[in-house]
């Protein structure tokens, strides 16, 4: 059964120094570049951000980076700035490889946050992936990448319901882990069909 990797936004911003510094964010490059040669395709995403961009916490007056707001599709975390496009902050880890199939970037649109690699936040605007998955045969997928509990949920729940085989291979993520997150999406991810391993 065709399957593919895929790496979710290792980037510096997720990595310690990092504007949104995922803790040990970096000690999983060196175990994902060795797994690479082992799929069928490799797909990397990239959290990549508009300066301006609703899920950062300085869009909002009078908020603060972790406060939760009510956006038009429903609530949402504010973050502190992360992963503006062209910055050294949206750039891969520089030790990840990036001999990959493809790059999907993710919340470039200024009104809506994306964290799953198939749909934005408001669960219905496609991101592609889908469709290139799909066309290439691919019916298995194996989740690395930052974080667990945010872009690596999102994406690995909307994978289980799109028919995909789905693992997340848990010691080639870390959490970011805000007020028991990390535990509410294992939960998830398990009530969706996702292997943990
Ligand atoms: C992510 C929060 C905001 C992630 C991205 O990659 O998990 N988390 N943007
Ligand atoms: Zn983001």
């Amino acid at each position: 059964m065709p399957h593919a990797l895929l790496v979710i936004d290792v980037q510096n911003d997720f990595c310690p120094g990092g504007a949104l510094a995922v803790p040990g964010g970096d000690e999983i490059v060196t175990q994902i570049n060795a797994m690479m040669d082992n799929f069928d395709a490799v797909i990397l995403t990239q959290d990549w951000h508009p300066a301006d961009h609703s899920s950062f916490a300085s869009s909002h007056d009078g908020k603060n980076p972790f406060d939760m707001t009510e956006m038009h599709y429903g609530p949402q975390v504010l973050w502190p700035d992360h992963c503006v496009q062209e910055t050294q902050g949206a750039a891969f880890h520089p030790d990840l490889r990036t001999d990959c199939d493809l790059i999907i970037r993710k919340g470039f649109r200024s009104a809506i946050d994306s964290y799953s690699a198939f749909f934005e936040n408001d669960q219905t605007t496609p991101t592609g992936l889908e469709g290139y998955l799909k066309t290439r045969g691919i019916e298995k997928l194996t989740l690395v990448g930052l974080a667990t509990d945010f872009c690596v949920h999102f994406s690995a729940v909307d994978a289980t319901r799109l028919g995909f085989d789905v693992t997340v291979l848990t010691k080639a993520c870390r959490a970011i882990d805000l007020d028991g997150s990390l535990a509410a999406a294992e939960t998830a991810m398990r009530e969706a069909g996702v292997t943990l391993t």
